[in-house]
């Protein structure tokens, strides 16, 4: 007998913004009004972005580079969003800074973020490799039915009510940011083009003096392969994390868990046609008129 394919999971839509079936009604409100410590860093970015990257790079110079220490820092968790994760932050030890992931539009980030707490640093990505990531990621999940395939994925993707909002919204509108004195804007191509310059930047951005012999330790233990086989398994255990609501949708935990695929600039080209990719620009065009972002984002490095 021929396997049937899991349920779709739908999506969670809360003030007209469509949301992955694992947030709660309470969490935009909520997450608003998070208390944010002098020493917090929070890893904001449209998913598929390099999110984990730059958590791992974080948290390893927290420590240091000593990977026994990040071990003991503990598992990333989810981004804050999901199963109102930020609540079980509140409760995270006050001796050492909390490295917090997410993927809300800017309207929903802490307000004390705004009053100059904490630290943010957004990491952006050619919105092409985006989505090609997002859509192997998505699809795997099962969320929606119109995911599936790739030409509909897309379709969906260029629309203002993708779920987690649309590429352009949320990078605009933190790029706007982008000078505030506690945010630091990076992107995915340029940690690709100089991993050891942006390690760098991101010490010097929180602060940590490291010597170069830490900061080469650091470039080592996140680099895509190193990456890879600590982060290839099952879905993180939901349990280890304490309280959270029960949401089934996260799916089978013995489904295979693979935040890193390719880990490359220019994916892209592999996934798209002609058409589409003269659709994509034509949109990309429009949309990033006027906006000085554009002369960040790379589709093509040459590394
Ligand atoms: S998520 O699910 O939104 O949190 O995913 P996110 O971590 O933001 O992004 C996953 C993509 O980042 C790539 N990745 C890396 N690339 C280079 N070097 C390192 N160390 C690295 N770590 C993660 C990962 O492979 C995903 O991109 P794709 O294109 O799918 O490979």
């Amino acid at each position: 007998m021929e396997d049937k394919p899991a349920p779709f999971k739908g999506d969670k839509v809360i003030n007209g913004f469509r949301w992955p079936p694992m947030v709660c009604d309470d969490m935009p409100e909520e997450l608003r009004k998070f208390k944010v410590r002098d020493d917090d860093v929070f890893i904001v970015t449209y998913p598929k972005s390099g999110t984990n990257w730059t958590t791992e790079i974080l948290k390893n110079i927290v420590c240091g580079g000593d990977l026994e220490k990040v071990k003991e820092y503990g598992d990333h968790g989810p981004p804050l969003e999901y199963f109102n994760f930020f609540k079980k932050c509140d409760s995270f030890p006050t001796d050492k800074p909390r490295v917090m992931m997410t993927h809300v539009p800017v309207d929903i980030l802490p307000k004390e973020v705004f009053e100059g707490k904490g630290k943010v640093v957004y990491v952006g990505r050619n919105p092409k490799d985006t989505a090609v990531s997002f859509w192997h990621f998505i699809k795997e999940r099962r969320f929606l039915e119109e995911y599936e395939k790739w030409e509909n994925f897309l379709a969906a993707y260029l629309k203002p009510d993708m779920m987690c909002g649309s590429w352009f919204d949320i990078n605009l509108k933190y790029y706007e940011h982008r000078d505030a004195k506690n945010f630091l804007f990076l992107t995915y191509e340029g940690m690709k083009l100089d991993h050891k310059g942006c390690v760098i930047q991101l010490c010097d951005f929180v602060s940590r003096h490291l010597t170069n012999e830490q900061v080469d330790l650091i470039v080592n233990n996140t680099t895509f392969s190193n990456m890879k086989s600590k982060f290839t398994g099952k879905l993180p255990d939901m349990k280890q994390l304490g309280n959270l609501p029960k949401l089934t949708a996260m799916g089978d935990p013995n489904q295979k868990f693979s935040i890193m695929r390719k880990g490359v600039v220019g994916d892209w080209k592999t996934q798209f046609t002609v058409a589409q990719n003269e659709l994509f620009d034509e949109i990309y065009n429009e949309k990033m008129k006027g906006s000085s972002l554009r002369r960040r984002v790379l589709f093509e490095i040459d590394a």
